[in-house]
């Protein structure tokens, strides 16, 4: 028998378990196009856990052994670390990166550092650009670019909540079809693969997205994580500080400044959070796991999935935060 799978998350649609994914309710299994999770996530904005484990290296394989089709890796520009460098070169296929959500980066980032930046510490290859879903930025000279290419299997992927899913809804609205697939703030939104074809040239495959076992919503609700992420162009906030002041950030994160120099950091985060700078006296978070660090100078802190810290003079740090595998430091990107 041929199964049957759900339009928004790939799921093969069942009746028997309704906390497995691609449940829905006998009485609607002729006629449902989803499952009832993604009905949810559409309709009622409900986020549920997925019960299924993503099996990374099981997608990379199948993919690679496809080896006339190409893959498109989005990266989130916030959350470009060592696991997006240690995924991006599993895939041996010709690939392209696309650095998502431009619209919510300062202006102040250069699209072209940026890309530069990829080029010299993720993966050295001309096909890198800059992309927005939301603004439809890109979007038009990418896919002039795979044509001119020949590209007839494309897949997408990259880390959950890169925003693969936006970016095929956005192709399928440009070309006057319906946006089918299921989008969500929270992880782990498409079940399985999900293969449209656009035209009689190219088909385009959605794809499961990566946990990265070191980013934030591994570790805190997901009620939370849907607050933290910007939805619009991030104003950056710049504190200068003092030796022995802190600057604090919800309920996630306090950076104290252990050098008896003043040193400047400006968070490339949501800036709707709250920040406090706080001196010694102030205990505020001092209760969370506990590191110390220590900088050069051009320095980002990356927090994963947070975003980064940009510190510009060479400095030594304290850091209370929710998990410690969340902080990594590299070259500032910027
Ligand atoms: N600001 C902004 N947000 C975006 C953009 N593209 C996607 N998003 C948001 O990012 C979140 C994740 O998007 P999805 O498309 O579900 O991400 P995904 O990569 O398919 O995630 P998985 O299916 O879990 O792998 C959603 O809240 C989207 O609205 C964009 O271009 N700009
Ligand atoms: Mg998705």
């Amino acid at each position: 028998m041929n199964k049957k799978k759900c339009l928004g998350c790939g799921s093969v649609l069942q009746s028997d378990n309704a906390s497995k994914d691609g449940f829905v309710k006998l009485s609607i299994y002729d006629k449902a196009e989803y499952c009832e999770r993604c009905f949810k996530i559409m309709h009622y904005g409900e986020y549920s856990v997925l019960d299924k484990k993503i099996d990374a290296d099981g997608i990379i394989r199948n993919i690679n052994s496809d080896n006339i089709s190409s893959v498109a890796f989005l990266v989130d520009a916030l959350n470009i670390n060592e696991n997006t460098k240690k995924y991006i070169n599993k895939f041996k296929n010709r690939k392209y990166i696309l650095v998502t959500k431009k619209d919510v980066l300062p202006k102040s980032i250069k699209e072209k550092k940026l890309i530069e930046y990829i080029r010299n510490n993720v993966c050295d290859t001309e096909n890198i650009m800059c992309i927005s879903s939301v603004k439809n930025y890109n979007i038009d000279n990418f896919l002039k670019r795979i044509e001119k290419d020949n590209v007839r299997r494309l897949y997408i992927v990259g880390f959950t909540n890169s925003g693969k899913s936006t970016f095929i809804n956005h192709i399928l609205t440009s070309q006057l079809k319906k946006p089918v697939i299921t989008t969500s703030s929270v992880p782990n939104t498409t079940a399985s693969y999900i293969a449209i074809k656009l035209n009689s040239k190219l088909t385009i495959v959605d794809t499961p997205g990566f946990i990265d076992e070191k980013a934030i919503y591994n570790f805190v609700d997901y009620n939370k994580i849907i607050k933290y992420y910007p939805k619009k162009e991030i104003k950056v906030k710049t504190f200068q500080v003092k030796s022995g002041y802190s600057v604090v950030i919800n309920d996630i994160l306090r950076i104290e400044n252990l050098s008896d120099k003043s040193n400047s950091l400006s968070f490339y985060m949501n800036d709707r959070l709250r920040y406090e700078k706080l001196n010694n006296k102030n205990s505020k978070l001092k209760y969370l796991n506990k590191m110390e660090i220590e900088v050069e100078e051009e320095s980002d802190i990356l927090i994963n999935g947070l975003g980064f810290i940009r510190v510009t003079k060479p400095g030594k740090f304290e850091i209370n935060i929710i998990d410690t595998k969340l902080v990594s430091v590299r070259k500032s990107m910027i």
